[in-house]
């Protein structure tokens, strides 16, 4: 089986962590083939960032389909442009936000999420709400370490985010975090270790979850709403995005 792993924002060192942590947990039969996008943003952390990071992600979907793979991760807490990627893919498509966000709810009461900078907080308490998790989602805590940050050593950014992890134990009535960007997929394991509670991590969980729909050869529904789009024309620099 060929999972496909997209990391929505450019940076590809970033891209290659995210390859590790998914190929760590993936089965013995399944490959991991983790790219970026040719275009977009370097990270993802305002709502202009990641809507423009969705062409270059759906161009990889397309490629995807024809490399052959099996089903996608859309590795950005956003989840940006995942209802667009259903629609093109023949696999399941699922996002680390809402792969992470399912989990935890098997593993306590209630969650908070770790994002990086406030202003993503929105995002993610969208998401939370659009997924039916509001009921679990106790906080989205933000650390205040911007996406690159997390890849430079020094930068103190695990610190700043056991710190906000421990603050959602105490206050927030969580027992369960979900780390809020697939930058952070390296640290669950040992933050998990520190702090003695389940650390979800979005890239291992959606990895673990595409993997289980494809083995039970299960797909996206092309039933009405995810079936493939229109053809239509598209002008001006969208016009190889037309769908024929
Ligand atoms: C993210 C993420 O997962 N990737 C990225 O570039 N930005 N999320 C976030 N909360 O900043």
């Amino acid at each position: 089986m060929l999972i496909k792993i997209i990391n929505p924002n450019t940076t590809a060192s970033m891209t290659e962590r995210i390859g590790e942590c998914a190929r760590a947990v993936a089965a013995a039969g399944t490959q991991i083939s983790a790219v970026s996008p040719s275009m977009g943003p370097a990270s993802i952390e305002s709502h202009y960032d990641e809507a423009l990071s969705v062409p270059g992600l759906l161009e990889e979907i397309e490629r995807g389909e024809r490399e052959g793979a099996d089903g996608y991760v859309i590795a950005c807490f956003g989840d940006p442009g995942l209802d667009a990627a259903r629609e093109l893919a023949g696999g399941p498509v699922v996002g680390i936000a809402e792969a992470a966000m399912h989990a935890a709810t098997f593993l306590g009461r209630g969650f908070s999420v770790i994002t990086t900078l406030g202003r993503t907080r929105g995002r993610a308490r969208d998401l939370a709400a659009h997924y039916g998790m509001a009921r679990f989602c106790r906080n989205v805590r933000a650390c205040e370490v911007p996406v690159l940050e997390l890849d430079e050593p020094g930068s103190g950014a695990r610190e700043l985010i056991v710190q906000e992890c421990r603050l959602a134990l105490l206050e927030d009535q969580s027992d369960v975090i979900v780390l809020g960007c697939a930058g952070m997929a390296d640290l669950a394991a040992e933050i998990s270790r520190t702090l003695g509670v389940p650390v979800v991590d979005g890239v291992a969980a959606a990895t673990k979850t595409v993997e289980s729909l494809v083995m039970m050869k299960l797909r996206t529904s092309a039933w009405h709403e995810f079936a493939p789009p229109p053809a239509k024309e598209y002008l001006g620099l969208l016009s190889e995005f037309a769908v024929s």
